[in-house]
């Protein structure tokens, strides 16, 4: 075991957290009342503390937990071998490395946030320096309730958002992000009504704010041929069409049949996809994500795969708060070649914040690299314990959109490809 007693792990303290989110629509169905989420402390013998953040849920809860063990008495600057030790504990259980990943990347993290406070350097420092004091995020839109209908005894809750169920509904949320958080570029999460409903909403988007880079993700709702037409409608409208059907060869088929640059983050999310996806030309844009592909280095890593098959980069995100904003800053301002808008759910949930106000802001579209030591976030513990009584109330142990769809609307079915 290398390192100074000082630099090794005492204690990996993992808690789960329960957070709001409004009713957003999509190909599964609609988000919950709540979300999960999971809050890593990395506490070291000389009691600095790195933090990180990743999906909730019992099953990925409990993979942390198991990483917990394994990573106690090692050396926080001996990444390499941390996560090997993780992915070594956790392989006879979980065959799937994009799911091993899940677990490594959280505690990768954490590492780095501790070793940039160590060291009194940010974390972008750490991966190499950042090439921008700024990173652009697009506006991430979704057709959405008015409220989270009342159900079982607990009343309705709105939000300040409204509805959003046709085209004038999504101009007039894009108006609203554009307004609160300057964006410069829209995402529309798509897969929820038929094809020609979602054009249109483009359409009205591409109207009301020309020139303004757009992009649709229907998360395989639709087969080859209706991607393929979707494709050619949108064809010098979009920037990128990001997942209109699933499987690489599914995309490949739609690539050679339109010059609609296609993105993904379903079916490009481990290291072996690689290969097949730029061998069948499936793809022209990845988004990453640190969350999966094993932490902020090998993201760096990654970026450096895609410049060199001349793949675009943009980044994936799902419902998170600030210490995945701030992660995700850090890796994005550190990497040359990220050349779109990074996708982020935080204007949807940074109202239940678990860092303290002060490090990050979303402004004229973007976020400032934080300076400090680490992420340069800090915990709020008070709310970290507020959402982990949340947590542990609700009773909430995973995401499901579609059975919460059913209970709202019983005879919804879940299909995919949908049309
Ligand atoms: O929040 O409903 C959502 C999104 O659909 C999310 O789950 C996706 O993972 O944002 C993601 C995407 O780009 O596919
Ligand atoms: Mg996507």
């Amino acid at each position: 075991m290398s390192g100074t007693a000082g630099t090794r792990i005492r204690e990996l303290i993992v808690t789960p957290i329960a957070f709001r989110d409004p009713p957003l629509l999509n190909s599964n169905g609609v988000h919950e009342p709540l979300a999960l989420r999971s809050v890593l402390q990395l506490v070291l013998e000389d009691g600095t503390v790195g933090l990180g953040e990743s999906t909730g849920g019992t099953v990925r809860l409990e993979r942390l937990e198991a990483a917990a063990k394994v990573v106690v008495g090692m050396d926080v600057f001996d990444t390499t071998a941390l996560v090997a030790a993780i992915d070594a504990a956790l392989r006879p259980t979980v065959p799937s490395s994009h799911e091993r990943g899940w677990t490594s990347s959280a505690v990768e993290v954490a590492c780095l946030d501790a070793q940039g406070k160590l060291l009194g350097r940010p974390v972008s420092d750490l991966l190499g320096g950042k090439v921008r004091d700024a990173v652009p995020f697009a506006a991430y839109l979704f057709y959405k309730w008015a409220e989270h209908p009342a159900l079982d005894g607990r009343p309705a809750v709105g939000d300040d958002w409204g509805e959003a169920l046709d085209p004038a509904g999504i101009v007039e949320q894009a108006r609203l992000m554009q307004q609160r958080y300057g964006f410069r570029s829209f995402k529309l999460k798509g897969g929820v009504f038929p094809p020609d409903e979602e054009i249109a909403a483009i359409r009205a988007l591409a109207e009301a704010f020309p020139g303004q880079p757009l992009r649709l993700d229907p998360n395989t709702a639709w087969t080859p041929e209706t991607s393929a037409y979707v494709a050619r409608q949108l064809d010098g409208v979009l920037e990128y069409l990001e997942d209109p059907t699933a499987t690489i060869p599914g995309m490949a088929r739609v690539a050679k049949e339109s010059s609609l640059p296609l993105a993904t983050n379903m079916c490009v999310v481990a290291w072996e996809h690689l290969r097949p996806a730029i061998e069948q030309r499936a793809i022209q844009v990845l988004l990453t994500d640190h969350h999966y592909w094993g932490g902020l280095r090998r993201t760096r890593e990654l970026a450096v795969v895609c410049e060199v098959f001349g793949l675009g980069l943009s980044m994936h995100s799902n419902s998170h708060l600030g210490i995945s904003l701030a992660a995700m800053t850090h890796v994005a301002a550190a990497i040359p070649n990220l050349d779109h808008s990074c996708d982020t759910h935080y204007p949807w949930n940074s109202a239940d914040d678990i860092v303290l106000p002060g490090a990050l802001e979303l402004r004229d579209g973007a976020v400032e690299v934080p300076t400090g030591p680490g992420l340069g976030v800090e915990l709020d513990h008070d709310a970290l314990d507020r959402l982990h009584r949340l947590y542990l109330d609700s009773g909430v142990r995973g995401r499901d959109d579609t059975a919460y769809m059913r209970r709202v609307r019983p005879g919804y079915e879940l299909r995919l490809p949908r049309w």
